[in-house]
């Protein structure tokens, strides 16, 4: 193509989606998330980076979602999807930023300038699925990123309101079609598929009960369920809560984050005691559980309980179906319980890897095992297996015998109800359900795998949150001076203390971790560390207390 038709780059620039802030904008940790009123040029020119990519890609399919998971109302977002379904390829993340901050009448030059550099053939066609999450905001910036896409010629195709795992799902299938379907009703054909499959060939026994209580966040999420929840026929009695309707905020005072940070059950509604809850994010990709116990103290089972559930069953299976000599390991981050890695490795025998924050670091480690099921915390995760994982099933379930054939035929159903393309809340909630099912478990059961150590997540305020760095797998930190060696001495005092320190990828903050034998050492602890933070690294605004 050449350059002169870049013209309508800036057309459409000026016209329909000018630049109208200074602001510096970042391509972080997932996309660009601020206010949503900052973000329609934003959007308008990730549209272009998406038909490039694309053509990069020879002419492979490229998401854009536009969302800002748990943020509130307010706020909006968008990341750019892989052709494999995987999150941008790193290197690109500077490219979108360069992109999304040049003035409008240096857009046109700046477009071309990366073309170039990345050696885009402009004459290719090219291909981007965008989709959306609930916000009032979304539709105007769907448009905005159609006209991207528009203004390089490329071809887009709107999704709608789908959660972001859905997203990820169709770009994947729309490139590689022996994954599925790329549409929404492929992605409930495959997943809920196999989970009504494997419910069929599993009794319900034990302290285990089919009724799943929600908190759909009031996002996407939910409603994708209540679509689901027809088709279910009584395997599982879905009971939706926090879905958008009757005045409820998204992600306010419910959702993952709400739950895994405030440590609280979800508002909007109440649960009986005992009753397992599932709570979503706004977009649907994170997935935490809780219930109330008989004094209505709410106890979290949040994404290292689920990595824990799910390996432990992968594993056995793996070794029923006689599906030998693959590798299953489990890809955690410093935010893991510290507990939950002693019993992962002391106990299931499961290697662990730790990696930085971040989705990506975790789906690219878990590449390299055969079997790899990763979880944040928080509750982002999935598994994904390798191709010679799954021919290793698909060939237990031919040739092994009956006893092996069972396990490999489970194993096969697990694997169809696995989002492989990045953490999916409804995907993993069927994993989960699925889990407690064959094992008889209830919540409480689930719990008593083992006991968390108490811990304590606090925020500090600094002049510039990149003056800490950090180095292993963020566990240790390498700047400013001093400060590790700070950290060691505090941690040194306390009975199974750890603590780490590292600048937070999407909000202005330094965040602090400590965990200890008692509540009360791990807030102690953490308001130390918070202190130290303040002093060595430049606080600002008020000076964190330590408890009383
Ligand atoms: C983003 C990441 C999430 C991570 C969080 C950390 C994705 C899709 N999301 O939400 O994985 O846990 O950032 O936030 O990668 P922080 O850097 O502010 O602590
Ligand atoms: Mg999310």
């Amino acid at each position: 193509m050449p350059p002169s038709s870049l013209r309508v780059v800036y057309a459409f620039a000026r016209e329909m989606h000018p630049k109208t802030t200074d602001v510096f904008i970042q391509y972080g940790t997932a996309g660009f998330r601020t206010k949503a009123s900052l973000l329609e040029h934003v959007v308008y020119r990730m549209g272009l980076l998406a038909v490039i990519r694309s053509r990069v890609k020879n002419g492979r399919t490229i998401g854009m979602m536009i969302t800002a998971s748990h943020n509130l109302e307010p706020d909006n977002g968008v990341k750019l999807i892989d052709p494999h379904g995987e999150m941008l390829e790193q290197s690109w993340e500077e490219l979108a930023t360069r992109l999304a901050n040049v003035s409008d009448n240096d857009l046109e030059s700046t477009t071309e300038q990366i073309i170039k550099e990345v050696n885009a053939d402009m004459g290719l066609k090219a291909s981007v699925f965008i989709g959306m999450d609930t916000r009032y905001t979304s539709p105007r910036l769907a448009a905005a990123a159609v006209h991207g896409v528009m203004a390089l010629k490329g071809t887009p195709k709107e999704f709608g309101i789908v959660t972001t795992p859905i997203l990820h799902y169709c770009v994947r299938c729309r490139n590689d079609n022996s994954y599925g379907k790329p549409t929404e009703e492929g992605y409930y054909e495959k997943i809920v598929g196999a989970f009504k499959n494997i419910r069929q060939k599993l009794s319900v026994t034990g302290n285990y009960n089919t009724i799943l209580y929600v908190d759909g966040a009031n996002g996407v999420g939910g409603k994708k369920l209540n679509i689901i929840k027809k088709g279910l026929d009584g395997e599982l009695d879905l009971v939706l809560h926090n879905l958008g309707g009757n005045g409820g905020k998204l992600n306010l005072n419910c959702g993952a984050d709400y739950v895994k940070v405030s440590q609280k059950p979800a508002t909007g509604f109440e649960a009986p005691p005992l009753q397992r809850v599932a709570s979503l994010d706004g977009d649907g990709d994170r997935l935490v559980y809780y219930y109330l116990d008989q004094n209505e103290n709410m106890k979290l089972l949040d994404g290292d309980r689920i990595a824990t559930l799910l390996a432990s069953y992968i594993t056995e299976l793996l070794a029923a179906s006689g599906a030998l000599g693959l590798r299953l390991g489990l890809v955690q981050t410093a935010y893991a319980n510290g507990a939950s890695t002693k019993y992962i490795t002391q106990k299931l025998k499961i290697p662990v890897t730790c990696v930085k924050t971040g989705v990506k670091h975790l789906h690219h480690a878990a590449l390299s095992y055969d079997v790899g099921v990763y979880f944040e915390a928080n509750g982002h995760g999935t598994v994904v297996y390798s191709d010679a994982a799954k021919r290793a099933v698909r060939e237990a379930a031919d040739t092994g015998d009956v006893e092996q054939r069972k396990s490999a035929e489970l194993l096969l159903d697990l694997i169809d109800m696995t989002n492989e393309t990045v953490g999916d809340a409804i995907s993993d909630l069927f994993l989960v359900e699925t889990v407690l099912c064959a094992r008889g478990l209830d919540a409480r059961d689930w719990l008593a795998q083992y006991t968390d150590l108490p811990c304590r997540q606090l925020k500090v305020t600094v002049q510039d949150r990149n003056v800490i760095s950090t180095a292993d797998a963020e566990r240790k930190c390498t700047a400013p001076e001093g400060l590790q060696s700070r950290i060691d001495e505090l941690v040194d005092k306390y009975t199974d203390g750890r603590a780490f320190v590292r600048p937070s990828g999407t909000e202005d903050v330094v965040r602090v971790y400590a965990e200890a034998d008692t509540q009360q050492a791990a807030d102690k602890l953490a308001a130390e560390v918070a202190q130290a933070v303040f002093d060595l690294a430049g606080g600002a605004g008020e000076r964190p207390v330590l408890p009383e």
